[in-house]
């Protein structure tokens, strides 16, 4: 039941899903064998696929906004005691050691990366551009001037001129005002891609307003309270926009990937593409059997294999369904019954964990996002990295317990950093596959922390225990 509630119809088994992405092969290969579409033709072919990307960034701005608030205010009011905090640390430390895995696996096996061009060229930006100047470019785009600004227009960086250039200045010097369209979209190859000209949203920018936001109003009391309902509604809806999008998805899939094949000249593509899966896979792999068991060893001191072979069932459950909300009962009573963790840590980590701790998400979305700039043959600095590690993270604990959220979510981290989202496709067009492995290893994860949690609070629980105690001894 709880599948059939939440899930859509394709989403429920994997057959559906590769049964449109094989259709979208073979109609790719069809069509770019036999019918001979013209330029325009092709654009017309793939507009449901286009229709699929545009309206996963639709629902970024409110996705945003109304996750972060909510997750940020939440967790504000949820860390009471030691259980909340030690969770909160859990699930930022974990999460972050997921980004930092998958951008090393990234940079070194670099499978966006066409054999041929050993020394990719740094397209899209500057060559006067520093590291530092890109960092100062981070820091400036996380407080933009003016938050319309950020939500709606494309907007410059305040970059100060770096030396005086001999090529005429309105390519180079720093401007508040909205140069013409066409001159924005000129700079853009100009300029360091880290905000300097997202695609149209500011992410880095609505983002530190969401939490700080979220934070003060965590802390106004029953005044706070309303508005976090207001935003609690705001999330619940722009979920099921989502989930209405999510229906769509195979025909897009079928459609994006299809229209893939007929331009595609460059075949090698799919062996970047398996490449890619590969390192996404052994990132999730190298988290789920070395760095959360390690974490989970040094912390309990108890066999950390023992403990994730209770959690098998829950784990079993995640791979088919690819929803860590929707496994949310098996991975409690795994927990429970074969682990033993306490029920008063289970009752809040669990469900937290599986909406805000997704290290799987994360590592993912880390992973794609620098995937697609070693596709567009862009060799990202410093700043960029750094953009993507908070972006991915950010968005991992935006993004939902339900299936392909992070790829919904994923649009933030390219828009982030102004990678075009056009190159999901390939992402899209596996994501139903790699989405089970991931949400099998956020599963993992919350139960890793529930067991942490449930040891660091050990003289918390006794205390209640205590406490119950007295109540008994004086009914
Ligand atoms: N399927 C999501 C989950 O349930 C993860 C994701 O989409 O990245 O955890």
């Amino acid at each position: 039941n709880v599948r059939k509630k939440n899930l859509c119809w394709y989403q429920v088994a994997s057959p559906q899903s590769a049964l449109f992405l094989l259709t979208g092969i073979g109609l790719g290969v069809l069509v770019r064998e036999y019918a001979g579409l013209s330029q325009l033709d092709k654009q017309y072919f793939g507009f449901p696929g286009e229709i699929l990307m545009r309206m996963l960034k639709l629902v970024i701005l409110p996705l945003i906004i109304s996750s972060m608030i909510t997750g940020v205010a939440a967790l504000d009011s949820e860390v009471s005691g030691k259980i909340g905090l030690c969770a909160v640390i859990y699930y930022f430390s974990t999460t972050i050691i997921a980004v930092i895995l998958g951008i090393i696996l990234v940079t070194t096996i670099k499978p966006g990366v066409s054999q041929s061009a050993d020394n990719i060229d740094r397209a899209g930006t500057t060559p006067n551009v520093t590291t530092v100047d890109t960092l100062l470019d981070l820091v400036r785009n996380m407080f933009p001037e003016n938050l319309v600004q950020a939500c709606f227009q494309q907007y410059k960086t305040q970059r100060k001129e770096l030396e005086p250039s001999s090529s005429n200045t309105s390519t180079n010097t720093a401007t508040t005002t909205f140069p013409p369209f066409s001159t924005i979209m000129n700079l853009t190859k100009e300029y360091t891609i880290v905000g300097a000209y997202s695609d149209g949203i500011n992410v880095l920018g609505i983002i530190v307003f969401c939490v700080a936001f979220g934070l003060v109003i965590g802390k106004m009391g029953e005044r706070g309270r309303i508005l976090l309902e207001f935003f609690d509604a705001l999330n619940e809806a722009t979920m099921r926009l989502v989930q209405i999008i999510m229906c769509y998805m195979p025909v897009g899939i079928l459609f994006l990937i299809a229209a893939k094949i007929i331009e595609v000249d460059d075949w090698d593509i799919f062996r970047k593409m398996g490449l890619y899966m590969v390192t996404v896979l052994s990132g999730l792999a190298i988290h789920a059997v070395v760095f959360l068991p390690l974490i989970y060893f040094i912390f309990v001191r108890k066999n950390p294999y023992t403990f994730a072979l209770g959690m098998a069932q829950a784990l079993v459950t995640a791979l088919m369904i690819s929803s860590s909300s929707a496994t949310l009962p098996v991975t409690f009573r795994c927990a429970e019954e074969n682990n033993r963790v306490d029920k008063r840590i289970t009752r809040f980590v669990l469900p937290v964990g599986a909406t805000i701790n997704m290290d799987g998400t994360a590592l993912y979305e880390a992973v794609a996002a620098i995937f697609i700039a070693q596709l567009n043959g862009l060799d990202l600095d410093a700043g960029q990295i750094v953009t993507i590690s908070i972006t991915a993270t950010v968005a991992s604990i935006g993004a939902a317990g339900v299936p392909n959220a992070g790829l919904v979510t994923m649009v933030i981290v390219l828009t982030a950093v102004g990678l075009p989202a056009s190159d999901v496709t390939l992402i899209v067009a596996v994501d139903w596959l790699i989405d089970r492995f991931r949400t099998m290893i956020n599963v993992l994860g919350d139960a890793f922390g529930a067991g942490i949690v449930q040891k660091l609070s050990k003289r918390e629980l006794e205390r209640m225990d205590l406490t119950s105690d007295v109540d008994v001894a004086n009914p």
